[in-house]
């Protein structure tokens, strides 16, 4: 019943920071979704017979392309698909479902934060047996096979119910339907102290958390309403949508503004959240107070042990090299391993596969364990949630009480998104050609120690990565970071990192960007942000 159908490549095929993201329409010609998910088989080998699990965020165009990864696995031989109800699974519940059942690996579909719709993105991500994204080496081969392609394997088979737990078959492939949720949740009542935060709500607790019309709504009703038992409403927008809604599912200040609003004002909940489309990323606001991803990681790490998961100590702590200094100086006073990675969650995999690091962390709002090979939104929160009821303090007291032990990294990104691509390459081009000139320099008052382009040397396989960001160090501890992104689907987004060290509890009450301002002039005045991209301001900041 499999059938070969001939095809031409697409140039186009590259994976990203995480995936393959396109516009809807751009999936949707004819062979493309085909040429790809061909390309990745092609490029793995020893699945005949195994499991691959299959699902996504519940973005548009979700059901079509499940269907056709059913067709195609079972045609190249996997021996059973496993897939989340109604083509649903968070990121991270994926990454669960692929070590919990020993998969061969996952296909997760999804374009995270990014808007949904049928003019709006998709994406097509794989990850591999240890349940986290691809490393490097496959990325880039399927790109290589992407290229050259001429041929794929498609079973002809009636679309499959995915909308019915329990198992069919499909052209000799087993196809299993489960609930999406229930592995997840029981992984998180293994962590957490589910009765501990159950008391909390019970006396009173208020949490408001924002689902933002993508995945983790059901992960939220389960987990927090029925089994921690906060108040019905506790979860918002928690019913996922093709389009979000229309808005951006990116839990950040500017697309979850109202639930920062609401936080900050006098009616506010003692505890606020949101999480992303696919459910990897998190958004931390206690009453008053906004907790930068970077802090969140370092806050995190140093009360981790306060949750039963973590009671024994963290191993190491890794972060992404443009995350803030914040969680080093937690290492440091744990007396445990650091390790500083390019962007993406593909890059911890093996620190966590060796035991060298417990808990890892992105700027970009993605914090997670040894618990999966993912970013985990949901876990971010538990364990804040987890902390708040042993510590019996507010956000803001815990921030206050970090800040005066460790000192406060401000820090903040600045969004320069869809700028033409050719000029975004070409403030990155001049930057680099003028790294080595610059240490020395004294700018805006502030003198620059060091400038370099970040490569990373995995300690574990000894792969290279280069390339990954450019740094400007200053004198005292401050920096910025400069990159383009790899996840973006119109033009180039230009990212600055702008980070300032404070030791001097005095003045932990500044405002971030004023903190900054000098340091942001600074980048301006050596990258030419505003000359080579036209923009007088950002078009987010985080
Ligand atoms: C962005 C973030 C990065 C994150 C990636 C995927 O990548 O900066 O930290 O890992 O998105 O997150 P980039 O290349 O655009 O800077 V998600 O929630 O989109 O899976
Ligand atoms: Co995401």
């Amino acid at each position: 019943m499999a059938r070969t159908v001939e095809t031409t490549p697409f140039a186009d095929q590259r994976p990203g920071t995480s995936g393959l993201r396109k516009k809807v329409p751009v999936f949707q010609q004819p062979n493309y979704v085909e040429n790809f998910v061909q390309s990745l088989f092609d490029s793995l080998e020893g699945f005949a017979g195994k499991t691959l699990v299959v699902g996504g965020d519940g973005r548009y165009y979700n059901r079509e392309v499940i269907q056709t990864v059913i067709a195609m696995a079972a045609a190249n031989g996997f021996g059973r698909a496993i897939i989340g109800k109604g083509g649903i699974l968070s990121t991270p519940a994926a990454s669960h479902i692929i070590r919990k059942y020993k998969a061969f690996g996952g296909i997760v579909l999804s374009a995270s934060h990014n808007p949904g719709g049928p003019h709006e993105d998709f994406g097509i991500k794989y990850n591999i047996g240890n349940g986290g994204p691809a490393p490097e080496k496959i990325t880039e081969a399927v790109f290589a096979r992407s290229k050259v392609i001429s041929r794929y394997m498609i079973a002809d088979i009636a679309p499959v119910d995915i909308d019915t737990i329990g198992t069919t078959e499909a052209a000799g492939m087993a196809v299993e339907i489960i609930d999406p949720v229930a592995d997840y949740a029981e992984l998180m009542k293994s962590l957490f102290d589910f009765e501990a935060i159950g008391k909390m709500f019970a006396s009173g607790f208020r949490m408001a958390f924002d689902a933002m019309h993508a995945v983790t709504g059901p992960y939220a009703k389960e987990i927090l309403e029925r089994r921690l038992g906060a108040p019905v409403g506790t979860a918002r927008n928690f019913v996922p949508l093709p389009d979000f809604g229309g808005h951006h599912p990116d839990p950040n200040l500017v697309h979850a503004k109202a639930l920062y609003d609401e936080m900050m004002g006098p009616d506010a909940p003692d505890f606020g959240a949101a999480s992303d489309g696919d459910g990897d990323r998190n958004l931390i606001i206690g009453r008053g107070i906004f907790v930068t991803p970077s802090d969140s990681l370092a806050m995190l790490a140093a009360n981790a042990h306060l949750a039963p998961g973590y009671r024994s100590g963290l191993k190491g702590i890794a972060r992404s090299m443009p995350t803030s200094g914040a969680a080093d100086l937690v290492a440091k006073k744990l007396g445990i391993g650091m390790y500083e990675t390019p962007t993406g969650w593909k890059f911890f995999g093996n620190l966590l596969d060796a035991g060298m690091a417990t808990i890892c962390g992105e700027e970009s709002a993605g914090t997670g364990s040894d618990h999966v090979r993912e970013k985990d939104g949901l876990w971010a929160v538990l364990l804040w949630l987890n902390i708040l009821a042993v510590r019996s303090q507010s956000v803001k007291e815990i921030a206050a009480e970090h800040w005066a032990s460790f000192g406060r990294n401000y820090y903040s990104r600045h969004d320069y998104e869809a700028v033409a691509s050719d000029a975004a390459n070409a403030l990155v081009d001049e930057l680099r050609g003028k790294l080595s000139s610059l240490p020395g320099k004294v700018v805006r008052g502030l003198k620059i120690t060091k400038a370099d382009d970040f490569a990373y040397h995995d300690p574990v396989d000894g792969s290279v990565s280069e390339h990954q960001g450019i740094r400007i160090l200053f004198e005292g501890g401050s920096r910025v970071v400069l990159r383009l992104s790899g996840t973006g689907t119109s033009g180039a987004t230009l990212r600055l990192y702008v980070e300032r060290y404070e030791p001097d509890p005095a003045r932990h009450d500044l405002d971030t960007q004023a903190a900054l301002s000098d340091l942001i002039a600074a980048a301006d005045e050596i990258a030419g942000i505003r000359r080579h991209t036209g923009r007088e301001s950002p078009s987010v900041i985080t």
